[in-house]
């Protein structure tokens, strides 16, 4: 019995100050396979009954103490570990980044962030519909039915047909979302629609995938006036300036009337082309009042609400204010070309912070 207590107490007191791979040697040698108490154990099997009733608890019971006593300094190890761990490990979020490789954000969303940023602040939402479209929506519901002529101006790629003959296609512009807008949403509608839209076309003003923003607007009372203003005002915060020279052409689109499309005075006369002064002008895209007809495929009533609609080609736009000559660069994939024209990520375009640095 005291050679029992006695080497539990060697045993506690050696756990107590064991570090790691003391513990684990001391586990092996107490427990082991071939341990002290695991003999002690085995020696039951060669008692008498009586004996056994005896020993047997107290072994059992020391067993399970040392275990325990093992477990629990084990514990108390790997938390000091941690705590130092903890304690030394300490990152400063706000350090500079180190100079690591990083990300270049690419004109095309940085613009796309920079209208996102004016529109926002003028109480637009953002909507979205997807890159293959019905042929319904791109078309049809905007007042450009079968055999229309003017399917013929978008070089449209289409999809195999479906089983029952209908053709699903790539978006040739961003209107269709202003349908999909129109059939879930009652006026008032202020929405702005950027996203990529696809033709047939490819030189150094034209691609064969684009952007486009969209922007529509319906309420009761809306005119040309207000359609006018808001693009002058967001030419402005865009280009960061003050004045700006805007005209409008008559033009013909079937879900405007009237239809004009939309030019900004520019100044071509040095390298590059210089957005307010000057005596020249420049395409931004097509806009008007949003065709009747439209309003009524789409279940608005006409006779209550009217609205007006813009499309602005969103790459032109980065080529302008960026002065990009190409746009087929935008789409090369060139690191070389993404680190010259390119932004840094954690430049967000704000119209409190800038737009564009
Ligand atoms: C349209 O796409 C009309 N949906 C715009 C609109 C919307 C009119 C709402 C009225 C109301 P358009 O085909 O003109 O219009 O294209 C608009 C702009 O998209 C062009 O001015 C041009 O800047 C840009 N764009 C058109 N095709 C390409 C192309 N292949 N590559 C790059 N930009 C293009």
């Amino acid at each position: 019995m005291t050679d029992l207590i006695q080497l539990e107490r060697q045993l506690l007191a050696r756990i107590a100050s064991a570090d790691e791979r003391a513990l684990e040697e001391l586990r092996v040698t107490a427990l082991g396979k071939k341990g002290a108490i695991t003999e002690l154990l085995k020696s039951l099997g060669t008692m008498s009954p009586e004996e056994r009733k005896d020993k047997g608890p107290q072994f059992n019971g020391l067993r399970d103490r040392i275990a325990e006593a093992i477990a629990a300094r084990k514990a108390q190890l790997e938390d000091r570990v941690l705590n130092e761990r903890l304690a030394t490990e300490r990152v400063d979020v706000t350090l500079p980044v180190a100079d690591v490789e990083r990300g270049i954000i690419h004109p095309v969303s940085q613009v796309l962030d920079e209208i996102t940023a004016i529109f926002a602040d003028l109480g637009f939402a953002v909507a979205e519909g997807p890159d293959i479209e019905y042929d319904d929506y791109n078309f049809t519901k905007l007042n450009i039915p079968p055999e229309h002529p003017a399917r013929q101006m978008h070089d449209t790629f289409y999809l195999k047909p479906q089983a029952d003959g209908s053709r699903h296609l790539l978006r040739t512009h961003t209107s269709p979302v202003q349908v999909r807008t129109m059939l879930k949403q009652q006026p008032p509608i202020r929405i702005i629609a950027p996203g990529r839209s696809y033709r047939h076309d490819s030189d150094a003003t034209h691609s064969p995938m684009f952007h486009q923003v969209e922007a529509l607007v319906i309420d009761e009372e809306t005119h040309l006036g207000n359609l006018r203003w808001l693009i002058e005002e967001f030419c402005k915060a865009f280009f960061e300036i003050s004045n700006v020279r805007m005209r409008f052409r008559p033009s013909y689109f079937p879900f405007t009337e009237p239809s004009m499309e939309v030019d900004i005075g520019c100044d071509r006369s040095g390298n590059r082309i210089k957005i307010g002064d000057g005596n020249d002008w420049l395409e931004l895209g097509g806009s008007g009042m949003v065709h009747p007809h439209v309003l009524e495929l789409c279940g608005i009533d006409p006779k209550r609400y009217q609205g007006f609609a813009f499309g602005l080609g969103l790459d032109r736009m980065a080529m302008l204010k960026y002065a990009i000559p190409d746009i087929r660069s935008f789409f090369e994939s060139d690191l070389r070309w993404l680190r010259h024209y390119g932004f840094m990520p954690l430049d967000i375009p704000s119209l409190e912070g800038g737009l564009s640095r």
